[in-house]
């Protein structure tokens, strides 16, 4: 898909298309829908960018709430969204032996618990140790480093999903 092909979309099938690119944020395809057109891929990119660093903190917080946990309940139940499916088996979270299946399990919970959002990680830049460890060691930040790191990896999952959705359908 190229740029003009994706300016030329109406509002309802961009939703369609990158509704996803920020994990089950469709309000966000369908707001930046109206910065058309954009120049590149990466003018897209930065309008996304741009529509999250506006929000508010809560909003911020509202976005990393969206996200599934790693290796979670919907990793289990067979629930996450396509993408991340993908994204969670990229870096073996669908492979945990039993301790690493508890320990992801009770450092998620103790993140949630400290900060009251979920640990957010580009899962396809990752592996199970390089998630375990930054998990462990992200637990002991201060709350505002971990939303503006969380947001920052929003950023890196959504630039790849992206990227991936044109390669794949224009
Ligand atoms: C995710 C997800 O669903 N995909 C990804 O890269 N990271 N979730 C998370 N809690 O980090």
């Amino acid at each position: 898909m190229d740029i003009a092909a994706i300016n030329a979309l109406p509002y309802e099938a961009f939703v369609n298309t990158f509704g996803n690119v920020v994990e089950r944020c469709p309000l966000i395809s369908a707001a930046v829908w109206s910065r058309r057109p954009f120049e590149s891929l990466a003018d897209l990119e930065a309008a996304v960018s741009e529509f999250i660093e506006a929000l508010p903190e809560s909003g911020k917080e509202g976005i990393l709430r969206c996200h599934p946990d790693l290796a979670g309940r919907g990793l289990q139940s067979g629930t996450l969204t396509q993408e991340s499916r993908e994204e969670q088996a990229v870096a073996g979270m669908d492979a945990l032996d039993q301790a690493e299946a508890l320990r992801m399990a009770r450092l998620n919970e103790q993140y949630k618990q400290r900060f009251g959002f979920p640990f957010v990680i580009c899962a396809r830049m990752s592996d199970k140790a390089d998630v375990l460890r930054q998990l462990s060691e992200r637990c002991r930040n201060e709350r505002a480093a971990e939303r503006d790191r969380g947001i920052a990896e929003v950023k890196k999952i959504c630039r790849l999903r992206l990227r991936a959705l044109v390669r794949d359908k224009l």
